[in-house]
């Protein structure tokens, strides 16, 4: 096996045992971890590990420890790991530590740490005659932690879109009937994901028609409870709204630019107004992950707050769930507006992680592009 090949198997191995997680470690990114010896007759996986949970033990040295368990000596083996090992204390000590301890001899990584004092664990690992390299063999790892470099970076909450349509991108008939585009089995798909990030957001517009809940039923287990956040220009929810009245039992925050004011277990979060009239997108999400802690955001808006944040460039990803029906009629409902776009060079593109078919329909998944190596 050429080491291309190998390096994409073990970092692909780390990524999907990482994914285990989803939900589980935010703010602090997915992470696996593979430990591998390359025998005569092919390679010998010895350990394999994963970031549980926030505060939990990282992926190193959970894979070190299964390596133990198993009975073999890392000594010399090759370490796999999504993200560039950490070399600060946290809630956990250092894994560059935990990697010279074991005398592992060479370090692959998918990712580097963007973190001030967490990152630069390869060159501690250097100094110390641990070879370390990072690969892009596996995008399935190298995607993984663009969630957690996001929020680093750009200092907002991982931007998870979501919509049902018909074939011609249609989300609603002219008269607003959405229910249901799409099969039972996508449903249990967004009330999964409803279960794994910290807030769904919705505009007053999809309030006030739906009416809707926004919490995640009939899932074997809520990973977080996610907080609602609806965007609301104007204040105009209203207190017999289902979210209003919830709002005590599961946390409930309005974004608005006016002066309205709500019941007291409504958190209310005042922004400016952005170019396009409406609540400041930027700011509103901005605030989201610097007041209240939002790591991750699944929009389950309709085609203004879609339009709104495509255009400000902060849908990160995306599940489609398609539905084999076409309306053909143009004052259908679309996806997204508000933008204008002559050109296809106008449009926001995306790179799809993954298509399949769930009873009728399909659901594609999507990925901003473009967040590559750095
Ligand atoms: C790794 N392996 O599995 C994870 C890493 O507070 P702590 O100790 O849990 O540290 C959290 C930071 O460590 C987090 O922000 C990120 O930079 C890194 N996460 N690093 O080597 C892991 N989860
Ligand atoms: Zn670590």
């Amino acid at each position: 096996m050429t080491d291309e090949r190998r390096t994409k198997r073990m970092l692909d191995l780390a990524a999907r045992v990482a994914w285990r997680a989803w939900g589980d470690t935010d703010p602090n990114p997915l992470v696996g971890c593979v430990i591998a010896r390359e025998g005569g007759r092919g390679d010998e996986i010895i350990g394999i590990g994963h970031h549980r949970r926030f505060g939990g033990l990282h992926a190193e040295r959970e894979a070190l420890a299964d390596c133990r368990r198993r009975g073999h000596d890392p000594k010399g083996a090759t370490l796999y790991c999504t993200l560039e090992p950490c070399r600060h204390v946290g809630k956990q000590p250092p894994c560059t530590e935990a990697v010279i301890e074991a005398g592992i001899a060479r370090v692959v990584y998918a990712r580097r740490d963007p973190g001030h004092e967490s990152g630069g664990g390869c060159a501690v690992l250097e100094t110390a005659g641990v070879e370390s390299v990072c690969s892009d063999a596996s995008m399935l790892a190298t995607r993984l932690s663009d969630p957690f470099i996001c929020r680093v970076r750009e200092n907002r909450p991982w931007v998870i879109a979501k919509w049902a349509q018909t074939l011609d991108g249609k989300i609603a008939t002219r008269t607003g009937e959405s229910q249901w585009i799409t099969g039972p089995l996508m449903r249990r798909r967004v009330h999964r994901l409803r279960s794994r990030v910290d807030a769904v957001l919705v505009g007053s517009g999809t309030a006030a028609a739906d009416d809707p809940m926004l919490t995640a039923r009939d899932v074997r287990r809520v990973r977080r409870v996610a907080t609602r956040v609806v965007l609301d220009t104007g204040g105009r929810l209203s207190h017999d709204s289902a979210l209003v009245r919830t709002a005590g039992q599961t946390p409930t925050v309005v974004v608005t630019a006016s002066e309205a004011t709500f019941p007291a277990s409504v958190r209310v979060l005042r922004v400016g107004r952005g170019g396009d009239g409406v609540v400041d997108v930027t700011e509103a999400l901005g605030r989201l992950w610097t007041e209240l802690g939002v790591a991750s955001v699944l929009v389950e808006a309709g085609p203004r707050v879609l339009g709104s944040l495509l255009q400000a460039g902060l849908i990160d990803e995306a599940f489609v769930h398609i539905a084999p029906m076409v309306l053909g009629d143009a004052e259908a409902m679309s996806v997204a507006v508000g933008r204008t776009a002559p050109r296809l060079t106008d449009g926001r593109r995306l790179s799809v992680v993954r298509a399949r078919a769930l009873g009728e329909d399909v659901e594609l998944w999507c990925r901003r592009r473009g967040t590559g190596q750095s």
